[in-house]
């Protein structure tokens, strides 16, 4: 019987042994292992990267992320190692966090929540609440992230265009741009939400220039990867009032640093990487890692297969 390693990075998201036990059924020897540990691994389920992956006989490694930027895919090739990743198994949860973050700022209600803390009872300016029904959002990456966030705010009456590669039509998405109209795309959007992935054609996508063509008013959401954003061009832009507001999930660097200018930004709303969280996650894995385990044991080809 062959051994699937449960590397021990995956407690950042859920506790490893919650996997190993979701996965009893499946025929394999399974093990919460540390990276000096995988000596009878040939399969790898991790959060974490460690170069020291490439020296053990591992033939699959499965990342329990969708975003797999992490992981240096030609010395995966060249070490003869299949990458999967976890895409398809968000599009709910980020779907909803981004509609909580939307109708936050239609609402008013993080400003509230301030207010609350000082005991304060402050009505907004008569123009500043508004409704979604009323508002645009352009959804950057139409994949699962990008589809759960258009299907629920097209479902709450927003206007929805999108970008995506190949700008086929996608299920409540009025107008799909193709990547080189990203700038036309983003420009009328009351609400730009970023939903790609972290690659070399998408860091610093959004810079001084995308942040120059969106309204004074638009709120930039990033659920993507934070390099997908400059970080400090987002800083001057808040700052200056060039856009309204942001909501944000990821950073360049996580945790945020205690001394970001972004933390006291009254529109700005920081999560900490948790847009996707969920007491599920760890089933939902292992539905992708069983449906593998077979494939690989049969030589089947992988599903979600990156390398
Ligand atoms: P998918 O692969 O399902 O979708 C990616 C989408 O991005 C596709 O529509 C693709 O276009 C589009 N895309 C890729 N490159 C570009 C580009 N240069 N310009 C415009 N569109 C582009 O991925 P997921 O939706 O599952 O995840 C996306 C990313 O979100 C992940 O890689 C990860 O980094 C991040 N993520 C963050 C989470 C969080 O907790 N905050 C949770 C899950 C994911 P096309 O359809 O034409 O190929
Ligand atoms: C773990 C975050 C991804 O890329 O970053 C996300 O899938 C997942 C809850």
């Amino acid at each position: 019987m062959s051994t699937i390693g449960i590397h021990e990075s995956v407690g950042a998201v859920f506790p490893p042994e919650s996997l190993r036990e979701a996965l009893s059924d499946v025929e394999a020897d399974l093990r919460v292992v540390a990276t000096d540990d995988l000596d009878d691994c040939v399969s790898l389920v991790t959060f974490a990267y460690d170069e020291r992956f490439l020296d053990a006989d591992l033939e699959w490694i499965h990342s329990i992320q969708a975003g797999v930027d992490r992981f240096p895919f030609e010395a995966l090739e060249a070490g003869g190692i299949a990458l999967t990743n976890s895409t398809g198994i968000h599009g709910d949860t980020v779907g909803e966090t981004t509609l909580g973050y939307m109708l936050s700022f239609a609402r008013g209600l993080h400003r509230y929540r301030d207010h609350e803390r000082n005991h304060e009872w402050s009505r907004p300016p008569y123009d500043r609440p508004f409704s979604l029904a009323d508002a645009s959002v352009c959804v950057v990456g139409l994949g699962t992230l990008g589809r759960g966030i258009a299907t629920r705010a097209d479902a709450l009456g927003m206007d929805v265009a999108g970008v995506k590669r190949t700008p086929t039509p996608v299920d409540g998405v009025e107008t799909v741009y193709p990547a080189g109209d990203l700038e036309t795309a983003i420009a009328d959007a009351r609400f730009v939400a970023l939903a790609v992935p972290l690659t070399e054609e998408t860091e610093g996508l959004i810079g001084a220039a995308e942040l120059e063509a969106m309204r004074s008013d638009a709120v930039l959401i990033n659920v993507a990867r934070g390099p997908v954003v400059d970080e400090s061009a987002l800083v001057d832009a808040l700052a200056s009032d060039a856009i309204g507001g942001a909501a944000l999930d990821v950073f360049e660097t996580e945790p945020l640093p205690p001394g970001s200018p972004l933390w006291a930004m009254e529109d700005v709303i920081v999560t900490p990487h948790v847009a996707a969280a969920t007491p599920k996650y760890h089933r939902r894995i292992a539905a992708l890692v069983r449906e593998n385990a077979r494939r690989h044991a049969a030589g089947e080809a992988l599903t979600n297969r990156v390398v």
